[in-house]
């Protein structure tokens, strides 16, 4: 594959029904201009995909593993424990237990195998965390991200003024 066009990141939900809930995340990477791929992989219903996924991942470049499930959600753990990679878990809200069954399989990992979990349906958290993984071996990313907590930190400013506006009126 052409170098240039290899994904750094790469994003792995359970079905595509959890597609809306990766908008934030797929956002957030086009922002900082990182290449990512999105691929359906399920832990309990393609687990021989899940295997062969995960143990060629390093070799196709990817640098960071986005893995997002609802339900008793184990594609974020199963990966984790076929790969040194780090992976990011996003718990999706797919359930009667509206996400909090996937937060608990996916947080609950045994020692020696982590996934870096986020909030329920925290997608754009997990690709801000992906960048900021990159960013340790790249100083551009490292000034894009600065940039951007620079813009969190003036949208709060914002957000103070038009209160206490509001108060003044
Ligand atoms: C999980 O089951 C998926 O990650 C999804 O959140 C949920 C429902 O999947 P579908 O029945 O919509 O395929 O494995």
């Amino acid at each position: 594959m052409d170098e240039s066009r290899r994904p750094v990141v790469s994003i792995v939900m359970g079905s595509d029904s959890d597609f809306p809930k990766l908008e934030g995340c797929i956002r957030i990477l086009k922002e900082f201009g990182v290449k990512s791929e999105a691929r359906v992989i399920s832990a309990h219903r393609s687990p021989e995909l899940a295997h062969e996924f995960a143990a060629a991942a390093e070799e196709r470049g990817v640098g960071v593993i986005i893995a997002a499930a609802g339900g008793a959600a184990h594609l974020a753990g199963v990966i984790a424990s076929l790969t040194t990679l780090p992976v990011i878990g996003v718990p999706i809200s797919s359930s009667a237990m509206q996400g909090v069954d996937a937060l608990h399989s996916t947080v609950m990992m045994p020692p020696g195998v982590p996934v870096a979990t986020v909030g329920i349906d925290a997608s754009l958290n997990a690709a801000v965390l992906a960048v900021q993984i990159l960013a340790l071996a790249d100083p551009d990313l490292r000034s894009a991200l600065k940039a951007y907590k620079a813009k969190l930190a003036a949208g709060v400013q914002a957000k103070s003024q038009k209160i206490q506006k509001q108060l003044e009126s």
